[in-house]
């Protein structure tokens, strides 16, 4: 087992990476930037070194400051967490020829599935079902044009080295697809370096279904279920969930086997996630594989009852996989909501800032994988995922009623989130029926479906509320303490209580 391990991560899935260490008994390293001096990962590692300033690519990307960070902390391996190096063959190269064991995939499965093109021939080549449409890099609109009325219009335009939907065009006809050509493939150029870009018959109103897999390095591939993922935003996942309502156990094992045929096909050793779109007549197919832990892995943590960051390290300690497809058993029920530090009234905007106050949910069947503390200042640098709240019980049900119980705990001041959202999606008709489309969450954040001059009021009155009770508490504490009578709520009060505070009188 590895002696010591280097977290190239921040936020919540670094803190998630260091409990893994710490259950595992090993010594686990902090990596953080200029901003991120007080974050909640550098406080719960054992070791937290500088890498540099601010802007990502100066840290958190920053691949020789980091290698040298693990060689001067004797480090023996590195998890990296989602985005940022998660899915950079590079960087798991680079790890190679240090010495060092990347956990996660070989650089060569990362380069496979990071050239959607590429991926795209080699599930052909296994025989596995994908999104009809070319294989390689579109050469000229005229080519582009002649297979389009081939496979039929609608089709979508996409960049070989994007996924996630990134530089994704529609193109109704020949004369979209005549505009949309030139335009995509410079944007691909911008955005990944790279202008290759392939056609795909858009499937109307899909479903996406991802199933997680778990290889080890001698062979052994399972499925340890799926996730829905259909309420996105932007090509943001908002809100995910397993069992998906939309699957029969046939198509799961379907889906399932076809996932670890795909992982196979690619030699694929630890986690990794294969992507589906599933159409309305309940076809599925194969649309790209991720080759990191996914910001939503708990949920399956939660149905399986496994711990996937111990099993990636344990694999990629050279470990076999503890157990066969047949003794993996789902149970239950489990929902993750992404609370961001995002404004509803500004459409959804980043809304970095202090957190002045929170009160965090827990109680039966909810677990909270979070990134902040109160008097942390939430750096507008990155990704304002604060944290994820996941919901787990016996059935959908269940799920939604301890969900729903747990939101109505949660209570972040200082920052602007998007916990009235999940409160009005679990009061929406289709999501209780599990109708979770993609016109669902399109309709409820639309502007003005926001119920803001009411919900707003209310927030800032139990702001208030929130803000005095703390300042009482502070102040029987002083009273008996040093025998101070402070009848007025401390005038150390940040300037954000003292307006929380009158407009909650008012
Ligand atoms: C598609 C598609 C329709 N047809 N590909 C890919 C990544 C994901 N974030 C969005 N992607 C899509 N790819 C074809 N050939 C529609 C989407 C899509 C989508 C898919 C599932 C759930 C929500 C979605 C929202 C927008 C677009």
């Amino acid at each position: 087992m590895f002696k010591k391990i280097l977290v190239a991560n921040r936020g919540e899935i670094a803190v998630r990476v260091i409990r893994a260490c710490r259950e595992l008994g090993i010594p686990s390293v902090a990596v953080y930037s200029d901003v991120d001096r007080a974050a909640l990962h550098v406080l719960r590692a054992d070791e937290a070194y500088l890498i540099g300033r601010a802007p990502a690519s100066e840290s958190y990307l920053n691949i020789g400051r980091i290698l040298d960070r693990a060689q001067q902390s004797g480090a023996d391996a590195i998890h990296p967490g989602y985005g940022f190096l998660s899915e950079n063959p590079q960087f798991a190269r680079a790890c190679r020829d240090a010495g060092i064991t990347f956990i996660g995939p070989s650089p060569e499965a990362m380069e496979l599935m990071g050239s959607k093109t590429r991926a795209r021939q080699q599930m052909e080549k296994a025989g596995l079902p994908f999104v009809p449409g070319t294989s390689r890099g579109l050469s000229s609109l005229a080519e582009a044009q002649q297979v389009a009325a081939k496979i039929g219009y609608p089709i979508m335009l996409k960049a070989a080295a994007g996924g996630g939907g990134k530089g994704m065009r529609l193109a109704r006809n020949a004369s979209e697809l005549a505009s949309a050509f030139d335009t995509a493939r410079s944007e691909a150029l911008g955005a990944f370096g790279d202008d290759e870009v392939y056609l795909e018959k858009a499937i109307p109103n899909p479903r996406h279904v991802e199933i997680q897999i778990l290889a080890d390095e001698f062979g052994n591939t399972v499925y340890l279920g799926e996730r829905e993922c259909s309420l996105q935003r932007r090509h943001q996942k908002v809100l995910e969930e397993s069992p998906s309502p939309a699957l029969t156990p046939e198509m799961r094992q379907q889906m399932g086997e076809t996932a670890v045929k795909a992982a196979r096909a690619a030699n694929y050793a630890n986690a990794g996630t294969v992507e589906f779109l599933v159409d309305a007549s309940a076809s599925f197919y194969f649309l790209e594989m991720n080759t990191r832990l996914q910001v939503e892995h708990p949920v399956t943590e939660l149905v399986t009852g496994l711990d996937l960051v111990q099993l990636q390290i344990r694999i990629a300690a050279g470990e076999r996989l503890p157990f066969s497809q047949d003794q993996i058993r789902l149970r239950g029920h489990a929902i993750e909501c992404r609370i961001y530090a995002e404004d509803p009234e500004k459409d959804y905007f980043p809304s970095p800032g202090r957190i002045t106050d929170l009160s965090e949910p827990s109680g039966p069947g909810i677990r909270l994988d979070s990134g902040i503390y109160p008097g942390w200042k939430v750096p507008l640098e990155y990704d304002p995922l604060l944290a994820k709240l996941i919901a787990y019980g016996e059935d959908r049900q269940q799920t939604m009623a301890r969900l729903e119980r747990a939101l109505g705990e949660y209570f972040v001041a200082g920052v602007k989130t998007n916990l009235g959202l999940f409160r009005r999606i679990l009061a929406d008709q289709d999501f209780v029926a599990g109708k979770t489309d993609t016109g669902l969450l399109a309709r409820l954040t639309a502007p003005g479906q926001e119920p803001a001059a009411t919900d707003a009021k209310l927030a800032t009155i139990a702001a208030g509320v929130f803000t005095l009770l703390n300042a009482l508490n502070g102040n029987s504490t002083a009273r008996n303490g040093a025998g101070t009578d402070r009848s007025q709520p401390s005038s150390q009060a940040s300037p954000w209580k003292e307006a929380a505070r009158s407009e909650a009188l008012e």
